[in-house]
């Protein structure tokens, strides 16, 4: 009975974090870049709509969620939000919506994983990974393990 309490409890915070598989990466970025942007796949598997509150990455001084623009032929930013509907897909990509890093304090290298934090509207929380692909990349870097999935081959700072 112990050992099932025990079980009970190693595997609630997993459940939780299943409710919203994301496949994030991003692009290297440039030595002396100040931003950089987070893409990827959000997949809602709970039963209810997901909103994302705020974003949290430690190697940046904020985070904010971006839609990219074109404004009389000229390409913007404007905020935007990631909402994701009851077992729908929602995917954040270059030229459309991205999670913008700003104050970046160190160069995002190719083929690394770094932790970053959602905090959903609904008072949850759940942590994830992105992956970096090279400095043109445009969709997810699949030539590195998927994120969430297998063992982590190489974590950076
Ligand atoms: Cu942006």
């Amino acid at each position: 009975m112990r050992i099932c309490a025990v079980l009970l409890l190693v595997a609630l915070p997993l459940l939780a974090k299943s409710d919203v598989v994301v496949q994030a990466w991003s692009r290297a970025t440039p030595p002396g870049a100040s931003s950089a942007a987070i893409y990827g796949l959000f997949e809602n598997n709970s039963s209810h709509e997901m909103r994302v509150a705020e974003i949290r990455f430690a190697g940046a001084r904020h985070a904010m969620i971006h839609r990219t623009v074109e404004d009389e032929g000229m390409t913007r930013m404007v905020h935007g939000e990631i909402l994701v509907p009851p077992g729908e897909r929602y995917e954040l990509k270059p030229g459309g919506l991205h999670i913008m890093l700003m104050g970046v304090s160190f160069p995002l290298l190719k083929g690394c994983l770094y932790k970053f934090q959602i905090l959903w509207e609904n008072g949850d929380s759940t942590n994830h990974e992105f992956v970096t692909g090279g400095y043109g990349q445009m969709v997810f870097p699949a030539d590195v393990e998927p994120v969430g999935v297998q063992a982590v081959t190489r974590q950076c700072p």
